[in-house]
C-alpha cells in the first residue's frame, strides 16, 4: 500500500530514501529542480551522468524513461532522473509523462527505495499546465503496482501545493 504525501518547498531539502530528477535527456545538467539538484548534491552525481552517458546512454535517457545514480550530498541515497515530454497543444504527450512516475517507481523498486520524493515533473521549463499534471502523477502513482511505502509530492510553490492537493482529493 502506497501513501501519497504532498510538502511544499525546496525537493532538494527533502530526506527520502530516493529523489527524483526532473531532468534533459543529455542529464548533464540544467535549470529548476535539475540546476538545484546538481548544485546541492554535488559533483558525484554528474560524474556518474556523464558515465552513464558514455555506456548505456550515449544518445542520452529518452523521455520517460528514468535511471539512478548516486545522491551525492542530498539526504538521499538515490537520485532517480527522469525526462519529462515538453508541452504541446497540438499531440498528446500525456503518456509520457505517466511513463516518467510510472519508470521512476520501478527503478525505486529496482534499488529497493520505500520513500521517494517527487517534483511536479514537466510543470516549469516544459510549460505542463499544473492541473493536467497533477491529475496525471497522482493516477498513475495511484495506479501503480510498487513496493515504495511513500510517494512524496513535492511542490516549489503554494500555488502548486494547492493545485495537487485539490487534486489529490
Ligand atoms: N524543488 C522542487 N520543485 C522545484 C524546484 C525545487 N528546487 N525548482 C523548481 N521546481 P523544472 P521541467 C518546480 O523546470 O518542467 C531543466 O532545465 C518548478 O516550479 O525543474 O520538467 C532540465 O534540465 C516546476 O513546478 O522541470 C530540463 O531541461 C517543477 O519543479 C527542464 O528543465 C518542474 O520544473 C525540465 O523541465
Amino acid at each position: 500500500m502506497t501513501t501519497i504525501t504532498l510538502a511544499q518547498g525546496d525537493i532538494t531539502a527533502q530526506s527520502a530514501d530516493a529523489i527524483v530528477n526532473a531532468a534533459n535527456s543529455s542529464l548533464l545538467g540544467g535549470g529548476g529542480v535539475d540546476g538545484a539538484i546538481h548544485r546541492r548534491g554535488g559533483p558525484a552525481i554528474l560524474e556518474e551522468c556523464r558515465k552513464l552517458r558514455a555506456s548505456h546512454y550515449g544518445k542520452g535517457l529518452p523521455t520517460g524513461r528514468a535511471v539512478a545514480t548516486t545522491a551525492g550530498n542530498l539526504d538521499a541515497r538515490w537520485v532517480i532522473h527522469t525526462v519529462g515530454p515538453v508541452w504541446s497543444a497540438s499531440e498528446d504527450r500525456s503518456g509520457l509523462l505517466a511513463s516518467c512516475y510510472r519508470e521512476s517507481l520501478r527503478v525505486a523498486d529496482e534499488l529497493g527505495a520505500r520513500t521517494v520524493a517527487f517534483p511536479a515533473i514537466s510543470t516549469g521549463v516544459y510549460r505542463w499546465p499544473m492541473e493536467d499534471a497533477a491529475r496525471i502523477a497522482l493516477d498513475t502513482v495511484r495506479a501503480a503496482r510498487t513496493a515504495v511505502e511513500e510517494v512524496r509530492f513535492v511542490l516549489f510553490d503554494e500555488r502548486a501545493f494547492e493545485v495537487f492537493t485539490r487534486e489529490l482529493g
